[in-house]
Parts: structure tokens; sequence; C-alpha cells
């Protein structure tokens, strides 16, 4: 645990206890929103940004300074420890992650090996210059939830519904089960080296889980996030799980073993609050679309996030995905504020 952030808001809120306002931080809050992001990425390819502490730390530390948020997201991508521990991939500007050999056969697992720590030696350097830098402001680690990693695997690239992936999971069980013990053993690997680092609490991103029903999701899917989060336990961290268009999988997701259920903008937070059991604090959930309406707009649709947020048990404000690129980035440093201004519940 680390000891300088245990008392933030951010961490009190992550283990449902009292604080004076919401924390508020954002999916994707580095990235292409930010000009001075622009400016450090130019002609940098992502994955090698991705693999140098020093732009790692720096693009991790632009939103915190920019907007106040009440935590930093480490610098990477879910396909960093894919590509440490053998995958040929490579992320293409405007399109995402493009695998060179897609998984479709028993003989294509042989390319994932098990993630040693030396592989991500960079991940663990950009951590510990980042607590340094950060004092009292938590960092968040994050790895991509295995049934996400296994789309990518297996489409070989973006894709709107994972029907290869879907096909995959039913037709050839053993294949679905032997690729995704390796992703979920690559993906403990990967945050246990985060962990070991100092980073303050870990989200799982599991952002494409909500294609499958809830039946699918429990047999196929749930017994490999459970195997993470529950190795992650002897850290001691908040651990989060988010994915989108989960609105039918809440429950099912909480029982994951996270301790915060990040929620799409589909879900009313009151009613997510009914869905997921007892004793988890929610993530979300403004809709990002929202960022790019006028200020009035965003004001009335998070003071309404905020006011349904009272309903959880313990609230941390967010966009229910990440920013959009083309969202003004003044609007966040303006969001933050206002989520800052609005006393909890438990003070009010
Ligand atoms: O050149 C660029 O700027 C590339 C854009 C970019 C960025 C900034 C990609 C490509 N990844 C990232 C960083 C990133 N990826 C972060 C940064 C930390 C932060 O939040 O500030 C995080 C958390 C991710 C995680 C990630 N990558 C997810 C899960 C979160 C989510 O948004 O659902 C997923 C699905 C990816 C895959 C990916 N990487 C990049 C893109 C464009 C995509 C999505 C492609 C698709 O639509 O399938």
């Amino acid at each position: 645990m680390n000891t300088q952030t245990a008392d933030s808001v951010f961490i009190r809120a992550c283990r449902r206890l009292p604080v004076s306002h919401a924390p508020v931080w954002y999916m994707r809050q580095a990235g292409r929103s930010l000009p001075e992001y622009r400016a450090l990425r130019a002609g940098v390819a992502m994955l090698d940004a991705c693999a140098n502490p020093e732009m790692i730390t720096e693009i991790t530390l632009q939103p915190v300074r920019r907007h106040g948020v009440d935590a930093a997201i480490l610098f990477s991508d879910i396909v960093v420890p894919l590509r440490a521990a053998g995958v040929g991939v490579e992320i293409r500007p405007g399109v995402g992650p493009v695998i060179d050999r897609p998984i479709r056969a028993a003989a294509d697992l042989a390319v994932l090996r098990d993630l040693d720590p030396g592989d991500v030696g960079f991940v663990d350097r950009a951590v510990r210059m980042l607590t340094a830098e950060l004092g009292g402001v938590p960092l968040i680690g994050f790895a991509g939830g295995p049934f996400t990693l296994a789309c990518y695997l297996i489409e070989g690239g973006p894709s709107k519904n994972f029907d290869r992936t879907r096909a995959l999971m039913y037709g050839a069980p053993e294949l679905w089960d032997g690729l995704m013990s390796r992703l979920a053993d690559i993906t403990t690997g990967f945050l246990r080296v985060q962990a070991e680092a100092g980073v303050s609490a870990v989200q799982l991103f599991d952002s494409w889980a909500g294609v499958l029903s809830v039946e699918d999701y429990r047999r196929s899917v749930l017994p490999f996030s459970s195997r993470i989060f529950a190795a992650l336990g002897e850290y001691g961290l908040p651990r989060i799980h988010f994915g989108v268009g989960t609105g039918e999988l809440l429950r099912v997701l909480g029982e994951a073993g996270a301790d915060v259920v990040g929620v799409d903008w589909r879900v009313p937070l009151d009613e997510a609050a009914r869905r997921v059991a007892p004793g988890k604090a929610l993530q979300g959930n403004l809709d990002p679309a929202v960022l790019l309406a006028p200020w009035a707009v965003i004001e009335e649709r998070a003071r309404e996030v905020l006011r349904l947020g009272r309903t959880a048990e313990s609230h941390i404000f967010n966009l229910g995905h990440g920013v959009l690129p083309d969202t003004d980035p003044d609007m966040l440093t303006r969001l933050t504020e206002l989520v800052h201004s609005v006393p909890a519940r438990s003070l009010s």
C-alpha cells in the first residue's frame, strides 16, 4: 500500500470512507485532447512512447497539472504487455491496435509466452518516477481485461461486435480457455509489476465485455477476471473494474472481486447501485459526448451524475468511457472544479 496516498479523497472513496467531495479523474485524460500531449508525441509511435519511462512520466503528469484531477492514470495501452510477451502488434494512428498474426487455432497460442517482469522494466521505472513526483496524488495502474485482449488477438484489430471472438468462444471452448488463461497470467503479471513499483490503485479495462450475455460472461470470462482480482488481493490496493455497455452485466462484474465498479453512461447511477451487490463503490458516468455540448449542458448533466452518485455507497466521478479527442480541455478543467465544489452527501 502507498501510505502517502492512503488518505487522499480518491483512495478514501474507493474504500467507501467519508469524503468532502466526490473525487474526479477521467478515463483517457492523458491523450489527444491535450495540445501538450500532441506536441510531445509528434513523430513518436504510440508503442515507442509507451516504452519510454520519461515520456510515460511526462504524459501521465500533464492532465494532473492542467486539470487538478484527484488521480493520475499511467500512460500506457492495453496491448503493451502483449507486445512485451512476444506478440507482433502496433497501434496505427486513427485505427488502434493491429495484430500481425491473429489467434485462430491452438498452434497460434505459442506466440503468447509468460510475461517476465524484466519485459516491462520501463513501466516499473516510470511508476517509480511518477510516485516520487505525484506525492499525495494517487497513481492508477491498469491493464486490459482478458476478454478485451482476446478480442484484439482474435479479430486482429478493432471490430464492431467481435463476431469472430464470440464464435471462437462458443465453438472452441478448450482453445478459448487456454487463451484466456494465458491472458489472465499476463495481465496479472503486468499488474503485479505496477503494484510492486507503487501504484495506489488498479483498473481492469474489460471494455468490450458488454457484447456478451450474462450467462456467457459468467461461464467464459468471469473465472479469469476473478483470478486476476484475487491474485492482486495481496497488495491491499483498491481494484476497479470497467466495461462499456455492461448494463446487464453490472451485478456479475461486481462478483469478479473488484472494490469499485465502473458504469458507462447508459445506466443511471441510482439504477447501477441497485444492480451491483452491496459493498462496492461506483465510478462514472457522464457521457463523454456531453463534453462537446455548451457548458450549461455539461454543468446540468454533471450535477445530475453527482446527485445520483449519492445513492451509491460511494462515488468516484468519471466519464462513462474515455475522453473524446475533440474535447476542449478547458471544459475538463471547469468540470473538475465543478465536481470539487459540490459537497459529498456525508458532509452536506
Ligand atoms: O496516437 C495516439 O494518441 C493513440 C491513441 C491512444 C492513446 C492515447 C491509444 C490507441 N491508446 C492510448 C492510451 C491509453 N489506452 C490509455 C491512457 C491512459 C489514460 O486513460 O489517460 C488507456 C487507459 C488505454 C486503454 C485502452 N486501449 C483501452 C481500454 C480503455 C477504453 O478506452 O476502452 C482500449 C480498448 C485500448 C485499445 C486502443 N488503443 C488505442 C486505441 C485508439 C484503442 C481503441 C481501438 C478500438 O476502438 O478498438
